[in-house]
């Protein structure tokens, strides 16, 4: 991911690489800092307009960058003057050319005559070194570094995400059906390369079912394979795209949330309570990870951040203690949502288990129904991994439905589509980065479509 957000940065503007080379000039910045430093009004033929105060310092202070970026739209003016000049563009020398054309023509003004001086001086063994008096200076390029990258989309994250999965997918696929009509060997051969994927047996049956049914005795390409994938995965999530229900009649509703350490819950936590007391909900947070001080910590930071109530106890406390106290503050306060965080430590299954099961049971006195949600959340850069531990906490803990954290990184996401198939239990929302925003309703279409390597 950010490999293609500097490559969004630095491609930005359009301008081809080797005239970057030559004069050390910035193309990804131009536009806008040709928009901060306006071009001076020639006074015969343009209405003179307020200039820009802040223009000539940064030619002079902020180097070469700012200097250049100058050069760059009084030659691009000068072009646009003198019919026939379009073709030469490049920097220092047309300048050069079309300033020495309009000196002779005798159409500059003494102001543009200076701007062009220190063009020409600029520009690299073309021209003389300026006399003392000013700077060219060519570092310091965030002053002029002033675009902000266009924010990607979630659906570009998710796919940036699964590129792991759908590059070496569609590529393994490409190859198979080259030249090759659909027949029982290459159908095998893609049910292999599904399952390697971690779609699962039952889920790479059924695409090869479907691309049988449909083109059986036919030639293939890559792309129909990755449409009849895409619909077949579809198929397979829709069931468990649903929304996390909250039945607000509960004061509070409390939500439990489990799994393995490091999968990201007290994260998630965090996200999701930025969410419901954005949407005006009183939530309280509570730090049942007793375990460690620093996941304490970090769940007291995330309430503090969005302005939820938080209620902790010391390391090394029963974490039912606290989640029983939890429950009965927040039902005193009227909290509409209490999230419980837990410890996921897997080395210890038994005691693992036997803390969960407390914590269940205890939260269960003071509502039958309650925990009212068990979460679980699977880090998606684990792969086959993710089957088994949701197969342990939902015995554990009664799951009732799953949060799938780290799509943005260098995702397994197949194996989601294993665990719908297998567990059926819903998932709610995806995580696609560390920020608190960074969470995202569930979509079965978009997950495939990106699994699939298609575009949005
Ligand atoms: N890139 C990325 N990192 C995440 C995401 N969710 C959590 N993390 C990171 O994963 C690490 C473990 O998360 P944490 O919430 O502490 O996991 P916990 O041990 O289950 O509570 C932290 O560094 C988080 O910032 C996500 O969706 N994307
Ligand atoms: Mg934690």
């Amino acid at each position: 991911m950010a490999l293609s957000f500097i490559k969004r940065v630095f491609t930005f503007g359009d301008v081809p690489a080797d005239q970057d080379g030559q004069s050390g000039h910035h193309p990804e910045t131009a536009p806008a800092v040709q928009a901060e430093l306006e071009p001076k009004p020639r006074h015969e033929e343009l209405p003179v307009a307020p200039v820009d105060p802040v223009a000539p310092l940064e030619i002079e202070t902020a180097g070469g960058p700012a200097a250049d970026l100058a050069i760059k739209s009084d030659a691009d003016e000068a072009a646009a003057l003198l019919p026939g000049a379009e073709d030469t563009s490049e920097l220092g020398v047309v300048p050069l050319s079309l300033l020495e054309a309009e000196a002779a023509a005798g159409t500059l003004d003494a102001d543009t005559k200076l701007q062009d001086s220190v063009s020409e001086a600029t520009a690299p063994q073309t021209v003389p070194v300026l006399p003392k008096g000013f700077s060219t200076a060519r570092s310091e390029p965030e002053t002029v570094t002033i675009v902000p990258p266009a924010p990607l989309s979630w659906f570009q994250r998710l796919r940036a995400g699964l590129a792991r999965t759908s590059s070496q997918l569609t590529g393994q696929i490409a190859a198979l059906f080259t030249k090759r009509k659909l027949d029982d060997e290459t159908l095998e051969e893609l049910e292999d390369l599904l399952i390697q994927a971690d779609l699962g047996v039952e889920t790479a049956m059924r695409i090869t079912g479907a691309l049988s049914s449909e083109r059986y005795g036919k030639d293939v390409s890559g792309e129909d394979v990755s449409r009849i994938m895409a619909g077949e995965i579809t198929k397979v999530l829709a069931p468990v795209a649903k929304p996390l229900a909250l039945d607000l009649n509960h004061k509070p509703h409390v939500i439990l949330v489990v799994g393995v350490n490091g999968t990201g819950k007290t994260t998630t936590i965090g996200k999701l309570a930025a969410k419901l007391s954005g949407a005006g909900l009183k939530v309280m947070l509570a730090a049942g990870d007793t375990f460690r001080a620093a996941a304490i910590e970090q769940l007291k930071i995330w309430a503090d951040r969005t302005g939820s109530q938080f209620i902790g106890t010391k390391l090394g406390a029963d974490a039912a203690g606290l989640a029983y106290d939890a429950f009965e503050q927040a039902r005193a306060n009227k909290s509409d949502v209490l999230i419980i965080d837990t410890a996921g430590r897997l080395q210890n299954r038994a005691e693992l288990m036997a803390e969960l099961e407390k914590i269940v049971r205890v939260l269960g006195k003071l509502d039958p129904d309650a925990p009212h949600t068990v979460l679980q959340t699977l880090d998606a850069t684990t792969g086959q991994n993710a089957l088994n531990q949701v197969e342990i906490f939902r015995n554990v803990a009664g799951v009732s439905g799953l949060i799938m954290t780290k799509l943005d990184g260098t995702a397994r996401g197949g194996i989601l589509v294993a665990i719908a198939a297998k567990h059926k239990l819903p998932v709610y929302f995806v995580g696609v980065g560390e920020g608190v925003d960074d969470l995202e309703a569930f979509e079965a279409e978009d997950f495939a479509q990106a699994i699939a390597g298609l575009a949005h």
